[in-house]
């Protein structure tokens, strides 16, 4: 546990209790939802993981102070503020110095949660190699994060905009463990299958709590990737979602959108693209995430004592 990180009470008392912990990221109520279905989700989620028996820890950076666990109404500050910043580890020293307030991106959240002691975290997609990135470079800084930073995130794939070959590439090369749970292939955001395989199938949130241990009690440090795809009934046709896709790079390309907005510009062209069929299907597979994250938590805070 470290300093540098305020925790919320209740954070702060499942943490000295080893009792389980699941950190959400809150990039993806600011920029990745709109409201006010991104408060909702956002309190949402805390519930699905409270009802499972672990404490969640939402993660932002509200002036100047990297926080774990968000009161409602900072929840509701984050999600409202159509300003706040997009806060990725390479932003984290400059809002500290400046006593700036921002959402944290897979990135930003795996470094709050690392140094605040929580090892399980849920997301909706993680970030990776976008499209084109031959020539823009565009490679996710979430990938990165995995290399280092030992937490576990739970994730509906990759999303659906990238270029999923090369991310699964270098998350191998980086020796980032990419876990199915309940399947073998890939997903990728809004479909259960991206056409790429999984390097393992793992149907039991215990199992999946025992390679964490196994991972950090070998100083292998860095995360892994746990795979979950979206329940079948939420998943958008792959036509439907390839062309809506496309047509948003088009115009992602056309507008000159680069660095760190694409994701967002990309996430609510599409959502406009399929008549808010995609936002449905965002929330729940982030919700599904948030259920799976809880009960590896759960599991893995039975695996005491911790070595990490
Ligand atoms: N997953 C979602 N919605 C999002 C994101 C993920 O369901 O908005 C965010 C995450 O915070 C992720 C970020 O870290 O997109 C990736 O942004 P970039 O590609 O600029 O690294
Ligand atoms: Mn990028």
């Amino acid at each position: 546990m470290s300093g540098v990180v305020d925790t919320s009470g209740e954070v702060a008392d499942a943490l000295a209790a080893g009792r389980p912990l699941v950190a959400l990221e809150s990039t993806l109520i600011a920029h990745g939802m709109p409201w006010p279905q991104n408060v909702e989700t956002a309190l949402g989620l805390e519930a699905e993981v409270r009802a499972l028996g672990a404490v969640p820890a939402t993660v932002a950076i509200l002036d100047g102070r990297l926080k774990a666990g968000l009161s409602r109404e900072e929840i509701e500050r984050i999600g409202n503020d159509r300003d706040i910043a997009k806060v990725s580890r390479r932003d984290l020293p400059i809002l500290i110095a400046r006593g700036g307030s921002g959402a944290t991106t897979v990135a930003a959240t795996m470094i709050v949660a690392a140094l605040a002691g929580i090892r399980v975290f849920a997301t909706g997609g993680i970030g990776g190699v976008h499209r084109g990135a031959q020539a823009t470079f565009d490679i996710s800084a979430d990938l990165q994060e995995l290399a280092r930073t030992s937490v576990a995130v739970v994730c509906a794939g990759a999303k659906s905009v990238l270029d999923l070959g090369p991310t699964l590439e270098y998350l191998e090369t980086h020796g980032v463990p990419v876990i199915g749970h309940r399947t073998d292939r890939m997903p990728a955001f809004y479909s259960r299958d991206s056409g790429f395989g999984v390097d393992v199938r793992l149907d039991d949130p215990g199992e999946i709590a025992r390679a964490m241990k196994a991972k950090w009690d070998l100083g292998l440090y860095g995360g892994l990737v746990v795979a979950n795809p979206i329940p079948e009934r939420f998943e958008l046709p792959r036509a439907r979602i390839d062309e809506a896709t496309e047509h948003a790079l088009r115009d992602a390309d056309a507008q000159g959108i680069s660095g760190k907005a694409v994701t967002p510009f990309l996430l609510a062209r599409i959502n406009a693209l399929t008549e808010g069929k995609s936002l449905r299907s965002n929330i729940e597979l982030v919700l599904n995430n948030a259920r799976l994250a809880a009960q590896i938590a759960v599991a893995y805070a039975a695996l005491r004592p911790e070595t990490a």
